[in-house]
């Protein structure tokens, strides 16, 4: 079975070649490589180090599927994909190595497509030997010629669309004295999307080609879904362990300020290519290039991701984290202290009291929520409200009010919309607690506002589903 296939596999391999050189003479000097089949495993995870010293002849088989799935909670899109998951499975060869390409495009598909990996050196990178209609398979070969970190995506009209669906992967030729031993790898890519409904509009959404020509994504998100990276989806690592991350831009449009919130890189092979520099802070990825970076947490708590072009991250979608785990060093990091204002500051800093904004209206009709709704509430809280009220909802005594249990939001759960619309200051007490800061009015669609307070009210406060996206919606209007 194993003889048989490498056989054919030589075949494929003399026959691209002819093609390419025209020549017969060349190929007899080609010598017998091992074949070795790509394992393909799914993002953020990716195959392990090459080990060997010597050159192989690597089949790659990617199939092209499209497939819809949820692009936000409770948003499904359309995804077009090499192997099912976007980013496109990640392939990984050494310098010197023969790779051959199989792309099958299943029966069930509705496109023709094709590949160009930025590996190849050639016409196209492959686009052309590659296009195929649905049922059909093409085949390949082309040697690995440098060493880096290269995008491969679909190169079919219109090539934007194609890629704006997520046909995009990365490619890694490490070079021939392989790469430094790290502890933990990662592969992540940031992608634009482009859907007729707003961020997080409910429901199947189809493509929007006006909004990706006017390059104004809905969504820019890491590894093709708002939360592939958040949640139960964290990266995780150990205090002190060498991490490295291959990261790309799949585009279609839109490049990325990559940054790790509370790390410093310890090494960024900026472009993707052979140099690194040190003790970087953010770095700039093109669409259609990459970088590999490296870094090595010291202290427990969460790192985040983002594209620090920031309403991209807290507004589209572009932020993963990665956990980690290990004792807490107060001599790198410490826990810091914080303490009311004594009387002799405030004076000095004389602040005006700002008057309590106008609580308003009657409570309405209790409505029912759907446990998708659930999910949504339960992300948008994450998203927007955790950073002050805090990942449990119990707030921070005399700072942020709690959510969970809060007499203030069980007595109007109604009127809490209005905060979350206009935003709120002044004093107010909850559970007997002053409070006196100020609510920034959330930037929020009126479905959004209707699941967070209904799971607040819900999962938080024990309580009945107490708003729909409508009543949100007349409430933006009169306010
Ligand atoms: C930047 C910090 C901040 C963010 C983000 C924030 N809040 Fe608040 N929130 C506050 C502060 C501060 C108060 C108290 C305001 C005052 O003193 O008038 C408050 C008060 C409230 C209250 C009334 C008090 C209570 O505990 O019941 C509700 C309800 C509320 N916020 C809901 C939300 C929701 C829902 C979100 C997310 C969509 C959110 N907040 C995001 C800071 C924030
Ligand atoms: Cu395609």
């Amino acid at each position: 079975m194993k003889n048989k296939f490498k056989l054919s596999a030589a075949t494929l391999a003399t026959s691209a070649l002819l093609a390419m050189m025209g020549a017969t003479a060349a190929v007899a000097a080609e010598p017998e490589l091992p074949v070795i089949t790509q394992e393909l495993v799914a993002p953020p995870q990716l195959p392990p180090p090459i080990t060997r010293k010597t050159a192989a002849h690597v089949v790659v088989n990617l199939t092209v599927e499209e497939v819809e799935r949820e692009i936000a909670p409770g948003t499904r899109y359309t995804f077009w994909t090499f192997g099912g998951t976007v980013p496109g499975k990640f392939i990984r060869v050494r310098e010197g190595d023969t790779v051959e390409l199989h792309l099958l495009n299943l029966p069930d598909n509705k496109l023709p497509h094709n590949i160009d990996l930025h590996a190849v050196t050639g016409p196209g990178g492959g686009a052309a030997q590659t296009l195929i209609a649905p049922g059909n398979e093409a085949t390949f070969t082309f040697k690995a010629l440098q060493s880096g970190l290269y995008v491969y995506h679909c190169a079919t009209a219109p090539v934007g669309m194609h890629v704006a669906n997520g046909m995009y992967g990365l490619i890694m030729v490490e070079p021939k004295e392989g790469m430094e031993k790290v502890d933990k790898e990662y592969y992540v890519m940031q992608g634009d999307f482009y859907t007729e409904g707003n961020y997080r509009a409910p429901g199947l959404q189809n493509f929007d080609m006006q909004k990706a020509i006017d390059e104004k994504p809905t969504y820019v998100l890491f590894n093709g879904a708002d939360g592939a990276l958040t949640g139960a989806n964290s990266l995780s690592a150990k205090a002190n362990e060498k991490v490295r991350m291959f990261f790309g831009v799949g585009g279609p449009n839109i490049t990325s300020s990559f940054h790790i919130i509370g790390t410093i890189f310890d090494k960024v092979y900026f472009e993707g290519g052979t140099k690194f520099q040190e003790n970087v802070q953010t770095t700039m990825v093109p669409a259609g290039g990459s970088a590999i970076v490296e870094f090595t947490p010291r202290v427990p708590g969460n790192l985040t991701l983002v594209d620090h072009s920031l309403t991209r991250a807290f507004n589209k979608g572009a932020i993963g984290l990665l956990s980690v785990a290990g004792p807490d060093k107060p001599e790198i990091y410490s826990k810091g202290i914080k303490k009311p204002l004594t009387a002799a500051t405030i004076a000095k800093v004389a602040p005006a009291a700002k008057p309590a904004a106008k609580d308003a209206k009657p409570a309405a009709p209790a409505v029912a929520a759907a446990p998708s709704v659930h999910a949504r509430g339960k992300a948008v809280f994450d998203a927007n409200c955790a950073v002050c009220h805090q990942a449990d909802a119990k707030g921070v005594a005399g700072v942020f009010p709690p959510l969970a249990h809060s007499d203030f939001f069980q007595q109007r759960p109604y009127e809490m919309a209005h905060i979350v619309l206009n935003g709120r200051s002044g004093t107010m007490v909850v559970n007997g607690q002053k409070y006196n800061g100020v609510m920034p009015a959330q930037d929020l669609n009126d479905e959004d506002i209707s699941a967070v307070i209904n799971y607040i009210s819900v999962e938080l406060n024990e309580g009945q589903p107490v708003l729909t996206p409508d009543q949100v919606r007349d409430m933006r209007k009169k306010r």
